[in-house]
This record gives C-alpha cells, structure tokens and sequence, in this order.
C-alpha cells in the first residue's frame, strides 16, 4: 500500500462556532480561530477539519447550507475565511472543508424554486412524493424526526428529509443536481483546500420504490444503497481525482466490507473514513466489542484501504466520559486513550478540547441546550406522555452538546472564550479544566499530545505497522503490537477504574525493551514486565 501525507497526518477537528469569539457576539467565529492557531500548531497536528462555515440559518448549527459559496455572516466573510487559508497553509498545515451534499437548507434558493410548483423546473432537485392513504408516502422516520416526510401545503405533496425537516435530501439521481454539485466542489478546490468531510456521505443513494420500513426505527435502511457507489465514481472521476487532496467520509452503519467498498484503493472513490460501527452499535462502552470492532476493520481493510481513528467529535460526546474515567482518573484516562486513538491503524483525529481533557456536560433544563436532535426527540418523548425530567434526563448522555459547549481556554469568565454572551453555556468545569492551565504543565494532557504527535512523525511503525490484538478476551486490558520491518511496538492499555495484571507476551524479552511513552510520569524503563500490574488508566508502550 503506497505511504502518503494524508496517511501520516494528525487531524485536528475545529466546531468553529464553539472555539474562540472574536468579536463579542458569542459565537466563535474564523477570525477567532486564526488568533488561535498557535494553541493547535503547536500541538504538531497536520490538517483542520473546518465544520460547515456556509451561508445557513443555522437550525442544525451549519448543516443546514441555503448558500454553499458564501461564508456565514456570523463566522466572517470570504475575506476572512481567505486569510485563515492563507495563515493555515503558512504554518505548514491544510485545511479541509465539511462537504454537506445529502441534503440542503430547506431556505435553499433551489428548494425554494423546487416547492413553487410542481412542474417547476428544479421540482426534481429534491425528493417529492404524493401521500399514501392520506398519509406520509412511507413509515420512515427520520435522524432528527419521526417522520422522514413533510407534507407541503402549496403544492399538497411530502418531501423527504433524512435529518431535519429544515433539512430536504437533494435527489442524487438527478444528474443535474451532481454537476451543481461538483461545479461548487471545485469553487472550493480551486481556493485551495485540501480536501473535504464528507457529510452523511452513506445516504446519497435511496432505498427503490420507497417502501415501508420492516421497522422504521432500525434506520439502517436509510445508509449504503444501491447506486451510491456510482455517485462516489463519478465525483471522484469529474472532480476529486484532479486534486492532491484527501477526501474523508462519514459513512454510518457500513461493516468493514462495506467500507472497503468507499476507501479501497482500487475502487477510486475516498481515501478513507469515518465508520460509526463504536457510536451505531455500542450503547454502553464494552471493550471486548470495540476490541472485536478495531480487529475485523483492520483485518477487512488491510493492505486495501485506510481508517480513520477517533472517538468523539461534534455528533458525540466527549470521549473522556463516555469511554474514560472523567472524574478521579480524568488525567490518565484522557491520555490513555489518546494513546489508543494515536496507535490504533489509521488516521487518528482530535477533536477540539480533547486535547485538554475537556468533558461531557449536565446543564439543568431542556433550554440549556440547543442540538436540534436532542429537542425533537424531547418533544416527540414528551408529545407521547412521557415524564418531561425523565425525557430530559434519559437524553443527556447522548445530547451532541455535550462536546459542542464553548473552548475552555482560560479561567476567566466565559473561560475566555467570548466577552459577550455565550450561545451556549459555558461547562462549569472550566476553571480546572482549561487550555492555560494545561499548557502551563509538563505532566498536562495538552503536554502528553504533543508528545505522542511528534512519535507519529518519527515511527513510521505507528502509521505503517501492522496490527494485532493481543489481549482479545480481556474485558479491561487492551494489549496490542504494531510491527514494521524490524520495530515492534507494543501497547498496553488499562481501562479499568482498578488495577489489572499484565503478563509479557510470548514472544518478546524483557530485557531487550525500551519504554517509548508511558502517561504516568513515575515509570522506570527498566523495571520488569514479565508480570507487571498496571495501574486505572495506564497506558505504556514499549519498543522491542
Ligand atoms: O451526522 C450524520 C448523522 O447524524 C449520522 O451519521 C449519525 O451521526 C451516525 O449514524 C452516528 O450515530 C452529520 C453531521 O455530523 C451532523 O452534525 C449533522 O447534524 C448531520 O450529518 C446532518 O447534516
């Protein structure tokens, strides 16, 4: 498998409107993030992924776009999304851009020509249905509503939308809509980003004939179907293989053959992905089954295709308390999986304040939260009957705010992210947990990042090597070797809140090891681990 940049680079995820306001309105915002590129340079990451900064009336916080070639006013303008481009690429870094193309904003000038009529002419840019015995045209629900339909008054037909009703699919077999499509795509390649997130990539293409769902709520029906990968052909064709650029895609529910058929390399359509198979399928954290997960895709991708490796983002909550310890061993477990993230195959991703040990939240009422998902679902649990507190309370864990409140970069008010008022609340937490406190410390999280970014440019074996489990039926250790040419790395993983006994594989001698990182400070290199025990939360790798 050919060695490239994308494949070597550390990814750092910017949700802008939540990292730094620059002009008091409580929103963060690109000027914001360029007085902030130091904080991420100097962590050594390579590429900014850039969450949608298009025109959009923001119902679901910029994927929602009614113009894909202008800049949100509240982010800036084309000006200062220029001279953020210019300031990433000065420094060494690249940028990509959030690529929304299943849907638009239901405030879209096209949709808003498609809905006058219904012999309009862009009537068959999006999806429109009759109703069926007086009702929606199929039982579908939708990501972020009960029904995948909303009915139009004026014309008395239902459009479909995936997400929100704010958010009408674009038809993708329309070849009219591709090329309005590419011809934006290549507006955008040819200011010089260097690539794109591609978003909800997987629903391009729907079911045929619509029918009924056999259960509306298993929404997998609404992913991966036929005639998608021949829209992904054909835009690499037409536009993304004219570019040194590196495409990524969100891809829900695709098993690791599904996969393959996005990011193989011979299949001439992404470099690679996001696979949600850890978010879809696992409701509580298990580590015998993110272990099984991690072995099947390496194992369907090798020597094939290339992964992406994160575990939260601005869909899912912060990864230090959904799969760490956030309270006591909030320290160790943030460092312990970053080095599990940074050493597992693939392009490892961070998400902004990860790097810190940023958490999850528990605001107090409904109203302090705004993910369009999250309030949909409590007015439909509410709508049914069901107790409002215990609604509220069973959305909490889950609630993609809790990895969109505001950078923690300080401990002055607001944790100095916004002289004005905060769009939304700021985590209580902030004082402890901020970026000028971590940087100030050699033993920090921010500190331990940095460290383990500057391992990937110096082993190629942690991008390279090859993969094995070597602790699959432990529920609490996970032990695993990367190997390539004569370097094997081994990692070892305590994710218990106690201690946990680790025994030396056969195989590797003690005595010919070299401790490469180890997140707590007081390991000796030389100490025995034939049988070691392992401390909550420890993490080491050794080189052999
Ligand atoms: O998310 C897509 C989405 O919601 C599903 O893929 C889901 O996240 C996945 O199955 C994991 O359970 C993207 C954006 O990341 C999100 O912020 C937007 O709200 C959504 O698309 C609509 O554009």
């Amino acid at each position: 498998m050919k060695r490239t940049w994308w494949k070597e680079a550390v990814v750092y995820q910017v949700y802008w409107r939540s990292f730094m306001d620059s002009d008091g309105d409580g929103y963060g915002d690109l000027q914001g993030l360029i007085d902030k590129l130091d904080h991420i340079q100097e962590l050594g990451v390579d590429i900014i992924w850039l969450n949608p900064v298009y025109e959009s009336p923001d119902q679901d916080n910029g994927y929602d776009i009614s113009d894909y070639n202008a800049i949100m006013a509240k982010a800036g303008t084309i000006g200062t999304w220029e001279t953020l481009l210019r300031n990433v690429h000065s420094r060494g870094m690249k940028l990509i851009m959030d690529l929304v193309v299943n849907h638009t904003s239901s405030e879209h000038p096209w949709f808003a020509e498609s809905r006058s009529s219904r012999d309009s002419a862009k009537r068959d840019w999006y999806i429109w249905k009759d109703a069926k015995d007086g009702k929606e045209p199929n039982n579908w629900r939708s990501y972020f509503s009960p029904s995948a339909w909303e009915r139009d008054e004026r014309t008395g037909q239902y459009y479909f939308h995936s997400f929100a009703a704010e958010q009408p699919d674009l038809n993708w077999a329309n070849p009219e809509v591709r090329e309005a499509v590419y011809d934006m795509m290549r507006f955008w390649l040819d200011k010089g980003i260097d690539g794109f997130r591609l978003d909800a990539i997987a629903l391009l293409a729907k079911p045929e004939g619509y029918p009924d769902a056999a259960d509306p709520h298993d929404i997998r029906y609404l992913t991966n179907n036929p005639g998608l990968h021949a829209y992904l052909k054909e835009m690499n064709e037409k536009v993304l293989r004219h570019y040194d650029i590196v495409t990524v895609g969100e891809a829900a529910f695709v098993t690791p053959e599904e996969g393959l058929k996005y990011v193989g390399e011979d299949r001439h359509e992404l470099h690679t992905l996001f696979h949600f198979e850890v978010a879809d399928e696992m409701r509580t954290w298990d580590m015998l089954r993110f272990k099984d997960i991690q072995t099947r895709w390496y194992e369907g991708l090798k020597g094939k295709g290339w992964n992406s490796q994160f575990l939260n983002n601005h869909d899912h909550t912060r990864q230090v308390t959904r799969y760490g310890n956030d309270g006591r061993y909030r320290v160790e477990s943030a460092k312990l999986l970053a080095t599990m993230v940074h050493t597992l195959p693939g392009t490892p991703y961070v998400y902004q304040g990860e790097e810190i040990g940023m958490t999850g939240v528990r605001f107090p009422s409904i109203d302090d939260y705004d993910d369009i998902a999250m309030k949909n679902r409590y007015a439909e649990e509410v709508g049914k009957g069901r107790d409002p507190r215990e609604a509220f309370e069973s959305l909490l864990p889950l609630s993609r705010d809790n990895s969109r409140t505001p950078m923690q970069w300080d401990d002055s008010p607001n944790a100095g992210f916004t002289t004005g008022t905060p769009w939304i609340k700021v985590n209580p937490n902030y004082k402890e947990i901020n970026a000028a406190r971590d940087i100030a410390r050699p033993d920090s999280i921010y500190r331990y990042y940095q460290r383990l970014i500057a391992l990937r440019k110096r082993h190629p074996v942690m991008v390279y090597g090859d993969y094995r489990d070597l602790s699959a039926g432990d529920p609490h250790l996970y032990v695993y070797s990367r190997s390539l040419d004569d370097t094997r790395w081994l990692v070892l993983l305590n994710h218990a809140d106690h201690e946990t006994p680790f025994a030396l594989p056969e195989g590797y001698s003690d005595s010919n090891k070299t401790l490469v990182l180890a997140n707590y400070a007081d390991v000796e290199g030389s100490e025995s681990i034939v049988s070691a025990t392992l401390r909550p939360h420890e993490a080491r790798i050794y080189a052999f």
